[in-house]
């Protein structure tokens, strides 16, 4: 589909804003410039501009593990619940996470979180229920740990009701224009999983991927973006201020997305609508955050509503950030054939065949991206 249109609407034509220069005007040359001046400035730029602030003060978390279960999956692995509480000013959150873990792996696993916004069925623990968009026992068959949790437990998927969970332990987020909302929240929700995993001795948190498909994808790119802590970031069909390039406008526009979907981004992000050419940032710079960390970027291929091509080339256009850490870029430069993946050491590309949604292929995908990255044994 997409090998004329990726090349006619490259950067140039495109007018990207320049990733490779600081705001003052400098040439970012190496690694040393990008992490020490530009690195701070782009995440800046999209707190202020797209996806609001990241509040970091807490008075405490607490750790509540609710349930250890021996020998789930056949005797092939633990079930952890465990009851992440969040407190500030006197109130608290709980993030209930749902984690599997393999047995008798060589060295603690790595493990894919998910950001689930879908059905709470999509992550049951008791595995009576089973579905292709969190595909536990695969995951744990080819050794790796598996966690979710449900973004309602941080900010409810609605516009009247997102900031009756973390954004009563933060009113001041909602007074400001660049104030977090609730793709920010979901990221919000990742980092504080992550807190817990660095205690957690059964995993590895040098290896976690953080995993979201479409509004949730959008919020684990920006959850991997400013959390370094994630070592690898998945993007699955995420679209219109996920992956997706917002100057094509192809698919869901700035505005399209603002309208129906008015509590996900910052007060500030919507006076772009329609000015989308005006925006400090791009897409591709998001991608480049990761760096030299890895990401993956999966579109399908009936899902023009997400862009594929605008998904595709923002990882492409991340490229020279990678290059400065001295990592390759894509081996291809134009968008691979439907069904393939396409892979560099930290990059990841596929579009998969079929419409919107989170499948078994697209996991396989990962978990053989994730095999050589996070150099698993077994
Ligand atoms: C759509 C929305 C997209 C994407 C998708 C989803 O309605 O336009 O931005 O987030 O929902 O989450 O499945």
């Amino acid at each position: 589909m997409s090998t004329a249109v990726a090349q006619k609407s490259g950067s140039d034509s495109l007018n990207l804003p320049e990733l490779l220069r600081t705001e003052s005007g400098e040439r970012v040359k190496n690694k040393a410039d990008w992490q020490n001046a530009r690195r701070a400035e782009v995440v800046k730029l999209f707190e202020d501009n797209v996806y609001g602030q990241v509040p970091k003060e807490l008075d405490s978390l607490r750790f509540y593990t609710k349930k250890v279960q021996k020998g789930v999956m056949n005797g092939t692995a633990t079930l952890k619940e465990v009851d992440i509480q969040a407190y500030r000013g006197g109130d608290f959150v709980t993030i209930r996470l749902v984690l599997f873990i393999p047995d008798n792996t060589p060295i603690a696993p790595p493990v894919f979180l998910l950001i689930n916004h879908r059905d709470t069925t999509n992550m049951d623990p008791t595995r009576k229920v089973k579905m292709e968009f969190w595909p536990a026992e695969e995951i744990i068959q080819r050794g790796y740990a598996v966690a979710a949790f449900h973004v309602a437990d941080v900010a409810a998927d609605n516009k009247n009701t997102y900031d009756q969970q973390v954004l009563r332990l933060y009113p001041d987020q909602k007074q400001a224009a660049n104030g977090m909302r609730a793709i920010g929240a979901w990221g919000w929700g990742a980092s504080r999983v992550m807190d817990y995993l660095v205690t957690d001795a059964a995993i590895d948190p040098q290896r976690v991927a953080v995993v979201g498909h479409s509004r949730g994808g959008k919020a684990a790119l920006w959850c991997g973006a400013q959390d370094e802590r994630f070592a690898l970031t998945i993007s699955n069909d995420s679209g219109c201020t996920g992956a997706a390039l917002s100057r094509r406008m192809v698919g869901e526009t700035v505005k399209v997305i603002n309208t129906n979907f008015p509590h996900w981004f910052s007060q500030v992000y919507k006076t772009f609508n329609d000015r989308e050419k005006e925006l400090p940032v791009d897409q591709h710079m998001l991608i480049a955050l990761m760096a030299p960390r890895a990401v993956y970027v999966a579109s399908a291929s009936e899902d023009a509503w997400a862009d594929p091509v605008g998904e595709f080339l923002s990882v492409k256009y991340a490229e020279p950030v990678f290059k400065l850490f001295g990592l390759s870029p894509l081996p291809t430069a134009t968008q691979p054939t439907i069904g393939k993946a396409v892979v560099s050491q930290t990059l990841g590309y596929h579009l998969r065949p079929g419409g919107h949604g989170l499948t078994l292929f697209d996991w396989e995908r990962y978990m053989d991206f994730a095999d050589v990255y996070f150099k698993k044994t077994r």
